[in-house]
């Protein structure tokens, strides 16, 4: 049976990561077009880059919960198909859990990308406008290797891929809000069987033949538990 999981969010929220549109979420603190878009990137880069610099800090405070823990369990124990864990966050909860078999669509807060190589580096701190590309040496031209709104998504050919042939798609922690992310369930259900586990029912919850509704934490290692039996 071949398996691909969705995370969004709602799986790092027990770990202590803002989510976007919960109460006290990201969106609610700061307006999305003003620091997760190209256009507000051009217009003020200082407020872009402190916006992730400060992102990027706060994964030294936190650490994978048991759901991240469990979908690692499942990675390295799966062995009835394949396996792939696509994920909308650009925390590396998921690598630091254990995950391999792992795509981050969105991009990765822990990575910087190069406007003037193109290549995208491992970056722990501050991004600034005197940090300089470990690829090609010039400075000043780093943003956060992030998937921006109006951006493509990473790695879209391996997702559609991946969906083509799935048996089983499970979405975790996300609101069902977010395109071209929200619409892998409509894309698989005819052929696959769609899970929804997340603490409320998302936007599309009705597209899923099954919903279970709680905190990732406690759900995320139960259905592992049945998927491993
Ligand atoms: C694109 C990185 C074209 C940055 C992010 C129709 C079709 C195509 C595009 C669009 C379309 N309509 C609109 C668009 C444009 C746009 C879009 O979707 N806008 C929205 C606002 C309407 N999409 C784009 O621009 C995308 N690009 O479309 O290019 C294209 C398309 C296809 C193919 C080729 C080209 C790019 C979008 C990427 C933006 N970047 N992230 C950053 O992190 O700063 S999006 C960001 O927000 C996240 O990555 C994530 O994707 C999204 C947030 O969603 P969630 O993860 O779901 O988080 P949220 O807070 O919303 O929900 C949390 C959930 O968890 C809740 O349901 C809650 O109940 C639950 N929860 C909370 N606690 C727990 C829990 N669950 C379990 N346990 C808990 N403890």
């Amino acid at each position: 049976m071949n398996l691909v999981i969705l995370t969004g969010a709602g799986i790092s929220a027990e770990s202590g990561l803002a989510t976007f549109r919960d109460l006290g979420g990201l969106w609610s603190q700061v307006r999305l077009e003003e620091v997760a878009t190209p256009e507000a990137f051009a217009a003020d880069p200082d407020r872009v880059q402190g916006f992730y610099n400060a992102r990027r800090a706060q994964l030294h405070q936190v650490a994978p919960n048991p759901a991240h823990e469990a979908l690692a369990r499942l990675d390295a124990a799966w062995d009835r198909g394949d396996f792939l864990l696509v994920t909308q966050n650009v925390d590396d909860l998921h690598e630091r859990a254990g995950s391999r078999r792992l795509h981050h669509m969105h991009g990765e807060l822990r990575r910087a990308r190069c406007l003037a190589c193109g290549a995208d580096s491992p970056w722990q701190d501050d991004i600034g406008p005197d940090s300089s590309c470990p690829a090609c040496g010039v400075s000043g031209r780093l943003r956060p290797h992030v998937v921006w709104f109006g951006e493509i998504p990473l790695g879209m050919e391996r997702i559609e891929a991946a969906l083509e042939v799935c048996d089983m798609f499970v979405s975790i922690g996300t609101s069902g809000r977010v395109w071209p992310a929200a619409g892998f369930a409509a894309a698989v259900r005819r052929r696959a069987r769609t899970v929804e586990i997340n603490l409320e029912a998302s936007d599309g919850a009705s597209i899923f033949h099954e919903t279970r509704h709680g905190p990732a934490g406690r759900l995320v290692p139960q259905w592992v538990e049945e998927m491993l039996r």
